[in-house]
């Protein structure tokens, strides 16, 4: 899982509106909406009111990633629910949510980013919600997936979470892991559940019989110019980004789908609501 940066953050928080107003024109839904249809909630049926939400700076492993709980909060109260930062970390700042009577915690360590809902014992990880949550708004900007040709690259926990979304969706998946034997566990995981999916080994290949990606790779520079036509869609939570190349990101300006945290938190919070 690659680790964020305080530049990959701190632009979230002052940038929210711009960003949701971006969302809307390319998938014609808003932030919020696309996290209830990925969580499968009503977006207007659910009870923000009197929920309340804590974000708990977690110090282990690595440590503090400076802007990052800001930003988790930010994003929540974007989408209309209270969220505080507690003033201790780690188990005193659980201690403290639970004294305040927060309903939802939510948390990172180096390992796991959750979600907990303490009343409704529900937790929700955000390379779950982020796969099924990017899957959502690539449904919306494409204005259904059903019958699509979609190819996935990354076969890890944000790409198998995808591949399920897809599928599910109707998308003729076709998945690309630069480790061949991840594909294959991903491929037989899927088809147990009575699904396909295609596993893929020449990536160039695929990269120019498909105009929808799905890029869940850590990788810089596997989408270039030589693979976008002016069909091309492409969801990317892969940070860092994985469409390079001068101007890729100027001709794909609303076909591309990238954030650093937002679709991903706002499907936690919906997932646990
Ligand atoms: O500031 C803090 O509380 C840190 N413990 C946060 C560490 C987050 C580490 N995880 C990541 O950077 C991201 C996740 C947001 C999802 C994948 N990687």
């Amino acid at each position: 899982m690659t680790r964020l940066k305080e530049n990959d953050v701190n632009p979230i928080a002052p940038n929210l509106a711009a960003y949701n107003d971006k969302l809307a024109r390319m998938t014609g839904c808003s932030l919020g909406e696309i996290a209830a249809r990925a969580s499968g909630k009503q977006f207007d049926h659910l009870d923000k009111q009197n929920q309340s939400v804590a974000v708990i700076p977690m110090t282990c492993g690595e440590g503090i990633i400076e802007g990052f709980t800001e930003s988790v909060a930010s994003i929540i109260t974007y989408l209309g629910i209270k969220a505080v930062i507690t003033k201790s970390s780690d188990a005193g700042g659980v201690a403290e949510a639970v004294q305040r009577g927060a309903d939802i915690l939510f948390m990172a360590d180096d390992d796991r980013f959750v979600a907990i809902n303490i009343r409704k014992g529900m937790v929700s990880d955000n390379g779950e919600a982020t796969g099924k949550g990017y899957v959502a708004g690539l449904e919306c900007m494409c204005q259904g997936l059903k019958g699509k040709n979609v190819l996935l690259l990354g076969a890890g926990q944000v790409g198998s979470s995808a591949a399920l979304a897809l599928v599910r969706k109707g998308a003729l998946v076709t998945v690309f892991d630069i480790n061949i034997a991840a594909s294959q566990e991903l491929s037989s995981a899927i088809e147990k559940l009575g699904y396909c999916v295609q596993v893929e080994t020449d990536l160039e290949g695929a990269l120019a019989r498909h105009q929808i990606f799905f890029d869940a790779c850590p990788g810089e520079s596997v989408i270039h110019l030589r693979h976008i036509s002016k069909d091309t869609m492409i969801a990317a939570p892969g940070i860092p980004l994985g469409v390079q190349g001068i101007g890729v990101d100027k001709l794909l300006t609303d076909r591309l789908l990238h954030d650093p945290l937002q679709i991903g938190v706002a499907t936690m919070l919906w997932d646990v609501l």
